[in-house]
């Protein structure tokens, strides 16, 4: 996993990065008293007369070792704690672009990441939702891969009803996101009205200001041309000029159509 504004973004929520740099600079600490020790106990080691006066060195030696270690034991605990919760961090790869799958559960994130990477895709737990994000890759050509990954319980409700660390969670994601892909299920099967779905596009589109967005109205193979109809104009009213998509993630309908646009904004003509 490599260190970048990602990661550090995240792992200011997990742990806090001065809580880090705090525990990090006491270590040191311990580590420059326990070679001065070291030191001071040899020298005196080697002067000393007899065997027992070395045992008595040794024992004094080994009880201040083991005080300065007393005194660090809440750093090892926490940089521990840290070590676990970060290597639980999805591996994105901050050189390769990402795509990243935003909508409300159930429109079809993880079933279109799924659809359209190349290899099975990596399950990884994020700290903050219960959920698991599917991150997969797309071999657009050889050596050229493009991330993929869905984002249950983050970019799925709307922003203003988030809790700081939740925001900040998401605020980690414009350091990755080259685009988004923001699904819309006008079916009334996800249970999320179309208002409600298009509201939260808002907040996206709003707080990612710097990423493109392609909007894709999911499950077309079920969905009735009314229903379909009412999203495109309603995503018109919005003003705001989305490149638009119908697909069917669960079928394959238009995905390669999607797919090559969404290419042709991270990479230039594919
Ligand atoms: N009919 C139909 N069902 C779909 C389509 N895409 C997803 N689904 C179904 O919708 C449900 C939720 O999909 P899922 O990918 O888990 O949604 P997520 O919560 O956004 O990741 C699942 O039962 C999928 O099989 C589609 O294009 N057509
Ligand atoms: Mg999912």
């Amino acid at each position: 996993m490599k260190y970048t504004p990602f990661y550090r973004e995240l792992a200011d929520v997990l742990v806090g990065v001065d809580r880090l740099k705090r525990s990090l600079s006491r270590l040191l600490w311990a580590l420059r008293l326990t070679e001065r020790l070291t030191r001071e106990y040899s020298m005196k080691a080697a002067k000393c007369f007899s065997a027992e006066e070395a045992r008595y060195i040794r024992r004094e030696y080994y009880g201040r070792l083991a005080s300065v270690l007393r005194e660090v034991d809440e750093e090892f605990k926490l940089l521990n704690e840290a070590g676990g919760l970060l290597s639980k961090l999805p591996d994105i790869d901050p050189e390769k672009p990402t795509i990243v799958v935003a909508a409300p559960p159930n429109v079809g994130k993880s079933t279109l990441v799924r659809r359209v990477s190349t290899a099975e895709p990596e399950i990884a737990s994020y700290p903050f939702t219960t959920k698991n994000l599917i991150l997969g890759h797309i071999e657009v050509r050889k050596g050229v891969i493009v991330q993929i990954m869905d984002t249950p319980g983050l970019l799925d409700r709307p922003l203003s009803e988030r809790n700081r660390i939740e925001l900040q969670a998401i605020t980690a994601l414009k350091h990755v996101a080259s685009v988004i892909i923001f699904m819309i299920d006008p079916t009334h099967h996800a249970g999320y009205p179309l208002k409600y779905q298009l509201r939260v596009l808002k907040e996206i589109t709003d707080s990612f200001s710097d990423v493109p967005i392609v909007v894709a109205i999911n499950k077309v193979d079920i969905a009735k041309p009314e229903d379909i109809e009412k999203a495109r104009e309603e995503i018109a009213k919005m003003g705001l000029e989305f490149p638009l998509f119908e697909i069917s993630a669960a079928r394959g309908d238009g995905v390669d159509k999607l797919m090559k646009e969404v290419l042709r904004l991270i990479l230039g003509s594919t």
